[in-house]
């Protein structure tokens, strides 16, 4: 059977079939497209092209999360995104913003983002558990440890499936307890962030212990190191077919939408693989 939760909607999007998310890095040294969305005028062609093969959300970040990455400031982030959100929020564009920073949480909402994307689970900027609360906005907690340049020092675990559910559980909590409703959270396990490739695998793999924490969830492994570990693919660019796989195994295993770089291509996947369910 499909996973189906036709009554559970979240971002105003009905979770009855798998999701996508379409990634536009609009940073000079993202890992995984090696930058390639960077200026304001291909980003927007970009996210533009992406909703028309059939994303749900375009996901606008202009911080580059790669492992050891240099941090941006939050100027210079907010420069890079917030026109590239005003254009495709004009052309009504689900859109979620990929910051850890209050400040550009607060601005990416008011530029027409209607999603927070934080790869800290709204830990790292002590400000922003307030302002998804008080702008009432749907937000991805997702789970990490440290921040991009420490994580690596950080994938140490006993039983990752376990830690990172708890991990992911207090992060919930957190927000819950600063007044984030219920039906605005989803969860992410974070591949690839203080995880090594085992732990990404292992994280994967054990992905409905995390379904079962009751949101939904979404999941970002296109291009991921741990693709390239099991398909010995060093490039990222050349890891789309692991890509897809991966993916529909993380849909089998409760995912409800997939944060990717190819929309097209997942979009036909995820369609002809659900049609053979019916
Ligand atoms: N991965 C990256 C950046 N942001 N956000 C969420 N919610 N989940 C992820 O897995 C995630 C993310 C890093 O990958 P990229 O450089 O290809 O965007």
């Amino acid at each position: 059977m499909m996973p189906s939760d036709s009554d559970t909607k979240w971002a105003g999007l009905t979770l009855d079939q798998p999701r996508v998310m379409g990634i536009l890095n609009v940073t000079p040294d993202s890992f995984s497209d090696g930058g390639s969305h960077v200026g304001v005028d291909n980003a927007i062609a970009a996210g533009l092209a992406m909703a028309e093969a059939g994303a749900d959300i375009v996901d606008v970040g202009g911080e580059s999360t790669r492992p050891g990455a240099d941090q941006v400031s939050a100027e210079t982030e907010q420069a890079r995104i917030l026109p590239v959100i005003r254009a495709l929020a004009a052309a009504d564009i689900r859109i979620s913003v990929d910051t850890r920073n209050a400040s550009t949480m607060r601005a990416a909402l008011g530029a027409g983002a209607t999603i927070i994307n934080d790869i800290s689970g709204l830990s790292y900027d002590p400000r922003s558990l307030g302002v998804v609360a008080e702008h009432g906005c749907p937000v991805v907690l997702m789970h990490m440890r440290g921040t991009p340049a420490t994580m690596n020092g950080e994938a140490v675990y006993r039983d990752v499936v376990t830690e990172v559910r708890a991990e992911l559980a207090n992060r919930v909590d957190a927000a819950l307890a600063a007044g984030i409703r219920r039906d605005r959270i989803a969860i992410d396990p974070g591949l690839g962030f203080a995880k090594d490739a085992t732990h990404s695998v292992a994280v994967l793999r054990g992905l409905g212990t995390l379904a079962d924490l009751g949101y939904p969830m979404l999941v970002g492994l296109s291009r991921k190191r741990f693709i390239g570990a099991l398909s010995e693919e060093r490039r990222p660019d050349q890891r789309l077919g692991g890509s897809l796989a991966a993916g529909l195994f993380a849909i089998l295993r409760g995912a409800s939408i997939l944060r990717v770089h190819d929309v097209r291509e997942t979009v036909q996947a995820i369609r002809v693989w659900r049609a053979l369910f019916e």
